[in-house]
């Protein structure tokens, strides 16, 4: 089935918040932002900007009649800046004009003094001045330090991954109406409605249930609008209780690009043990995220980081830390892998330092190490239904590796311009909110007396395609044709305290809540068809539109069915509540089992290095990838090849760049480059591993969102593979993205 979506994006006729109809007295917003990254403010004067024909009026955190905060985890970040600033770009108020461009001319008379203050723009220069958003996290398994003692081989040393821009195609934005009472309706571009619902609630002083957020789509989230996407909401939303008109707040590109966090990056520091059988005995890791000012989700990404830093081994002694290190950027945020690839990306350092040492293809200690069944995490959790091995060995013979090396190294004696490298990344990513608490969902099933469906969930449609697949999910379970089902916008009045669209789940946990609903509308419906059809309700089955009864052999349409119900006055409607059964976690132990399961999978990178210019191209990725039994194998390969590429993007070209006084240097699509088709995999193939799937995954069809990103992190290892073939005496650098001068200067240092 294709995304329900594609004929009308085809078209351009679907609908985004910038989209809607607006109504003829609505007013425009536009921040005005710190131009600074660290200080006092000792002077603003808004006089000018204010006097300016069609500006209404200039909010200030002064106006606000709730609570000037916004921080979800920890109450650490103001809406608008009140005395100090504390990154370039931080919001520090909110013109609201009768245009875009007069409000963007007031911005450009407001006078403001700073008096400046000391800038951290990296994350080890803050955990040297002691600057921290909270403590530290650590989970240790066995006894890394004793462990180490034993190891034959110990290596160490120390990587960066650096931040990376969402660029979601429809920049963040909302659009706030006015209702009666005091009511306020919010068309938000957001991935969590219920955060953005209750941030407006807190800031404007009044209760959740007078606030409604309706969102039809996004352009893209990638994290980027888990929790960044609810200032502009609540921004527009103080106008609005204000001025009592509907005020309308898109950003443009460049004041999102310098207003909003993004891909965490981290310094990390390890120490990797093996013995004289290339078993990893021992890792010591330890994490310095850049937070960035606030707290954002910062917490909750060091601990997936956590969760994910031995990646698809083994590991018997583990001892890891993360620190999450206050800085004055913008506050880092969610993003695709949710601090997962960062921590994955140091145990493939460390593995390829080792073998580096030890001469010795970095293939061979990974597939030394893999996870096998009941393997323990460091977390406590017990490894089961692992599949890594079954993709490692499919990926090596499907894609015949043999070959692919020996034409490899063929190729490599045969140029001395052009080199080849190879690479493999295994990976396995855990489904699971890591907070327990949020794993939950609802659905809202209403079946209309002509018999066609509306279903309304938690889950947000972003181009993931999640729609598509909660309409499979209601038409297979009622038996009915797909053009019956209506998907309908995700609104916090008819499913409230939603979890936010993230975390790879949102199929899971929305899916299991309509799969619910739809078997307890067929339950109450089998007892009006068994009565109509004289017929046992037992031989009940609803059925590509028709009702019929197995045994009896008669059958009548779902829409008489759906009739005769209605006449007997039975609930068309049903309201279902899902929560992840099994799953715990304690944080007080930092054990438990806090995943529904894992996906696996193992990516073969092949990459081409123009050794005069450090520019490489990346010939093929090719993939065996953990679907389950995926119940839509379309979208689901969409989704590997589009994380795909954005891990490649990340590891590779993508690179964000602050200058020292904490200013966005890549402020721009032409500083700061994405994957283009020109530089996309030449060739990707994903072959889908044959499974049974699990049953705590929807249909038993695998989470899909997150995992594939991961398999970016090979195209890192066969670029500087193909650098050692040109130069064996490169000493090997761990310091993502590898971008062609740095890998120019990798070929001849
Ligand atoms: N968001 C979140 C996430 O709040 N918790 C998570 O565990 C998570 N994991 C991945 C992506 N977003
Ligand atoms: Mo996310 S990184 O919002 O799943």
């Amino acid at each position: 089935m294709k995304n329900i979506d594609s004929y009308t994006h085809l078209r351009g006729e679907s609908l985004f918040v910038d989209d809607i109809i607006t109504r003829q007295d609505t007013l425009y917003g536009l921040v005005f932002d710190s131009p600074k990254a660290h200080g006092k403010i000792s002077s603003i004067n808004y006089a000018i900007a204010e006097a300016l024909e069609g500006v209404i009026k200039i909010f200030t955190y002064k106006d606000i009649l709730g609570k000037n905060q916004i921080g979800g985890i920890i109450p650490d970040e103001p809406l608008w800046a009140e005395e100090e600033v504390h990154f370039w770009g931080q919001p520090i108020a909110f013109i609201v004009a009768e245009t875009e461009a007069i409000a963007k001319k007031a911005r450009a008379l407001i006078e403001i003094e700073i008096e400046e203050l000391p800038i951290i723009t990296t994350a080890r220069e803050a955990k040297e001045k002691g600057s921290f958003i909270n403590a530290p996290r650590s989970f240790r398994l066995g006894n890394a330090n004793e462990a180490l003692k034993k190891c034959k081989h110990i290596f160490e040393g120390n990587t960066f991954s650096n931040g990376q821009e969402h660029l979601y195609l429809e920049t963040q934005g909302a659009y706030a109406v006015p209702m009666e009472n005091g009511n306020i309706k919010i068309t938000s571009s957001t991935q969590g409605p219920t955060s953005v619902q209750k941030m407006v609630a807190q800031v404007l002083g009044v209760s959740m249930h007078k606030i409604e957020i309706d969102v039809i789509r996004l352009g893209g989230g990638f994290g980027g609008k888990e929790d960044q996407a609810t200032p502009w909401a609540v921004m527009a939303a103080v106008a609005v209780q204000q001025l009592k008109k509907p005020v309308k707040y898109i950003l443009n590109r460049h004041d999102d690009l310098r207003m909003t966090g993004k891909r965490h990056p981290y310094d990390s520091t390890y120490k990797i043990g093996l013995d004289e059988h290339l078993k990893i005995i021992a890792y010591e890791v330890e994490f310095l995220q850049n937070s960035g000012a606030a707290a954002d989700l910062s917490p909750a990404i060091a601990e997936r980081t956590l969760f994910h830093a031995t990646n698809s081994y083994y590991i018997p002694n583990v001892s890891s830390i993360v620190h999450s290190c206050k800085t004055n950027l913008p506050p880092n945020t969610a993003f695709r892998g949710f601090g997962g690839p960062q921590g994955m990306f140091v145990i493939e350092s460390a593995i390829a330092r080792a073998a580096d040492a030890l001469k010795i293809d970095k293939k061979i200690i990974q597939e030394a190490n893999l996870l096998v069944e009941n393997d323990t995490f460091s977390y406590g959790q017990i490894a089961t239904k692992v599949e890594m091995k079954n993709t490692w060995n499919t990926a090596k013979k499907q894609f015949n590796l043999e070959k692919i090396e020996s034409e490899t190294a063929k190729f490599n004696a045969a140029n001395t311009n052009y080199k080849k490298g190879i690479s493999l990344m295994p990976i396995t990513f855990g489904i699971s909110f890591t907070n327990t608490p949020m794993n939950h969902a609802r659905a809202l099933i209403h079946i209309y007396q002509d018999g066609s469906v509306g279903v309304s969930t938690g889950a947000v449609e972003m181009g993931q395609s999640v729609n598509t697949k909660m309409l499979q999910v209601a038409s297979q379970t009622l038996g009915i044709s797909p053009n019956k089902v209506k998907l309908e916008t995700t609104n916090t009045t008819r499913v409230a305290n939603t979890s936010p669209s993230a975390a790879s789940a949102t199929a899971d946990l929305n899916g299991k809540a309509v799969l619910k609903a739809c078997k307890a509308l067929i339950e109450r419906l089998k007892v009006i068809a068994a009565n109509l059809l004289n017929a046992n309700i037992e031989h009940i089955v609803f059925k590509e539109d028709v009702v019929f009864a197995t045994k009896e052999d008669v059958a009548i349409s779902w829409e008489e069915v759906i009739a005769a119900a209605m006449l007997k006055r039975v609930a068309l409607t049903e309201n279902a509540h899902y929560a992840t059964p099994t799953i715990h976690f304690d944080k007080t132990k930092e054990k438990g089992h806090p995943f529904a399961y894992h996906v696996y999978g193992t990516a073969i990178t092949q990459v081409t290095v123009d050794c005069m210019r450090g520019t490489y191209e990346i010939d093929a990725v090719k993939i065996v990838h953990d679907f389950g039994k995926s119940m839509n194998l379309g979208i689901d390969i969409g989704q590997v090849e589009g994380a795909l590429a954005q891990g490649i993007g990340w590891m590779t070209i993508e690179e964000i760049a602050y200058g020292k006084d904490g200013r966005l240097l890549s402020n721009a699509l032409s500083t700061y480059k994405v994957p283009d088709v020109f530089s996309a995999a030449k060739k990707v193939e994903i072959i889908p591993l044959e499974t049974q799937g699990n049953e705590m995954a929807i249909l038993k069809s695998k989470a899909v969102g997150e995992p594939p990103l991961m398999y970016g992190i090979g195209a890192y290892f066969a670029i500087q593979h193909a650098i050692k073939v040109f130069n064996p005496k490169h000493k090997l650098q761990f310091h993502a993205p590898y971008t062609p001068e740095k890998v120019l200067l990798s070929l001849y240092k």
